[in-house]
């Protein structure tokens, strides 16, 4: 059956901003399929029933309407989505059953233990508990949310199927768990429909067998990098995003939809609220005025696309944070150049393009690995510096919808023709809004190259938590002085960027002058 874009009021071609499913997967009624956005806001359209994904009818990017299908979904007529459960134990009725009534037999109340234990997790390894929402003697409501387990991919709200009171939480705050690990026992209620024309006993009936269904769990997607939360949290992945991008703690948030749920608007407001609070104030820079500039002339005004907005973000995050140092030489990469040359023509048999990125970006992982606080991110409190043993290179693409840094993983273990076929899958991947997520996160060090574009340096801005970035600018044929006459050689100006607070001014030269003797002489990396 197909599910539509929902009314959406006066919102017209809002675009999907975040598929929350996969074909395959089992989803129980309202949970979140797609997020939509539009300039004003954006919505989670839930599933309006439970059942498997059979198809995924629109991409991130896509813009849609009202009535527009948006996936293929098969129905699970007992709302059972079997992929996803917990396990409960077999129901035990206890003392509290009552007899029916001769009148119609009213449903009456029951109590049952009920072990609430860790559903199916796919491939999931190290699942570990990030957050137990609920305490014994407490009570709970259909759906509260129980325990939120996290894997390096995704995190999972584990809701209880019934209402009842907790007896026992079996698991805590960072153990480790595995699919049907324990870790709730409620005493749950329900309710036992007896057949109306049960017969008037004056014995109570035995208990009927009652099917405990509990709904889907909820897959949030998360960043890999692991996202520690000591306080309950009840937010959709949307919002969780979000609060991501924002770097907002939602444990110091408060949620105002339905059971203290965290929604945009909550976060959005606590944003707000502390870039006023006079804690901040100190920091925050005057606003912009707005100026109505079609008061001097014509204008056009063009909105930034979301990866725009976000770039924007971003930058200014870095620019605020990071201590920036610029460093900038010039190479002498004759000698590259004429290699390159030599093998242009033999790469492109071989289908790969031979620019001069992919040189460059061998030759700064060899400087990485000598110059291993290059390849490093300060932690938050500014106390350590992580050292990467990886060597994840980003480089700058240059969009239509603005800049995406897709990241080579693993440069270090790739030849010069393995990393020019990689950068140019990645960027073609990149202008045809192919990359995938994962495709884009974890870099260790990046390279901005407007080598083709022109100019003669710039000032590239970290790609913070990275601590360095190194800026390209095009290479040039120029007279160099060799000590008798004038010689024509290739010079490539570069830019290294550099956090201050990681790296100190020297420390920043040496690695300029071995990345220079490198890319000067290429023989070198063979050394
Ligand atoms: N100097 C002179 N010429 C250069 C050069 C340099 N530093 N770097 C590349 N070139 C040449 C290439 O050799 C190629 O020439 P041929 O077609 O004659 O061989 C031409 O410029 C085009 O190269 P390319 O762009 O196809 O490939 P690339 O490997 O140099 O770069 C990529 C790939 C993805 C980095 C690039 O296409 C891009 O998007 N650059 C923009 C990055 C950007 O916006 N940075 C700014 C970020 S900060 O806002």
């Amino acid at each position: 059956m197909d599910v539509t874009i929902p009314d959406i009021g006066d919102a017209e071609d809002v675009e999907v901003i975040e598929i929350c499913v996969d074909p395959g997967d089992a989803v129980a009624a309202n949970d979140v399929l797609i997020v939509i956005e539009s300039d004003k806001a954006s919505m989670e359209v839930p599933a309006p029933f439970a059942g498997t994904v059979d198809e995924i009818l629109v991409a991130l990017g896509d813009v849609v309407n009202a009535g527009d299908a948006i996936l293929r979904m098969e129905e699970i007529s007992n709302g059972e989505p079997d992929a996803i459960e917990a396990t409960p134990t077999e129901p035990v009725a206890t003392e509290e059953v009552q007899p029916p009534t001769a009148d119609g037999a009213p449903p009456v109340t029951a109590t049952e233990r009920v072990e609430i234990r860790l559903p199916d997790v796919g491939e999931a390894e190290n699942v570990s508990v990030i957050e137990v929402a609920v305490a014994e003697g407490q009570g709970v409501a259909v759906d509260d949310l129980l325990v939120v387990v996290e894997s390096e991919k995704a995190s999972m709200e584990i809701p209880s199927p019934f209402a009842g009171t907790v007896v026992e939480v079996a698991v805590g705050e960072g153990d480790d768990v595995e699919e049907a690990s324990l870790l709730v026992v409620l005493e749950a209620e329900r309710i036992v429909d007896f057949p109306p024309a049960v017969p008037v006993s004056t014995s109570p009936p035995e208990a009927q067998p009652v099917e405990l269904v509990p709904p889907a769990a909820t897959a949030i997607e998360t960043p890999p990098e692991t996202v520690t939360t000591t306080a309950k949290v009840y937010a959709g992945p949307a919002v969780r995003r979000l609060a991501r991008e924002l770097g907002v703690d939602l444990a110091t948030v408060n949620g105002s939809g339905a059971r203290g749920r965290i929604v945009k608007d909550d976060v959005k407001s606590f944003v707000k609220r502390t870039l006023a609070s006079p804690a901040t104030a100190g920091l925050a820079i005057a606003p912009m005025e707005a100026v109505d500039f079609s008061r001097f002339g014509q204008i056009d005004v063009v909105p930034l696309s979301r990866i725009r907005a976000r770039g924007a973000a971003n930058l200014h995050r870095s620019w605020q944070h990071v201590v920036h140092v610029t460093q900038h030489d010039d190479f002498d990469v004759t000698d590259l150049e004429a290699f390159r040359a030599s093998l242009k023509d033999e790469a492109a048999a071989e289908g790969v393009k031979l620019t001069p990125l992919p040189f460059i970006m061998k030759a700064c992982v060899r400087a990485l690995e000598k110059h291993p606080q290059f390849n490093a991110s300060l932690d938050p409190g500014v106390t350590s510096l992580i050292l990467k043993r990886y060597h994840h290179v980003g480089f700058a693409v240059d969009t239509e919808d603005g800049l995406v840094v897709p990241v080579v993983r693993d440069a270090d273990g790739k030849g010069v023709y393995e990393l020019a076929v990689e950068i140019a899958r990645l960027s073609e991947a990149a202008r045809s809004k192919k990359l995938k997520p994962d495709e884009m996160q974890g870099g260790s060090f990046t390279i901005s190259s407007l080598g083709a574009v022109g100019g003669t340096g710039f000032t590239p801005i970290v790609n913070a938590p990275e601590v360095a970035i190194l800026g390209v600018a095009r290479l040039d044929t120029r007279p160099v002085w060799d000590g008798a006459t004038f010689v024509p050689r290739k010079i490539l100006p570069v830019s290294v960027s550099y956090d201050h607070r990681a790296i100190n001014g020297a420390e920043a030269g040496r690695f300029v002058v071995d990345l220079g003797k490198l890319l000067s002489d290429f023989r070198r990396l063979a050394l």
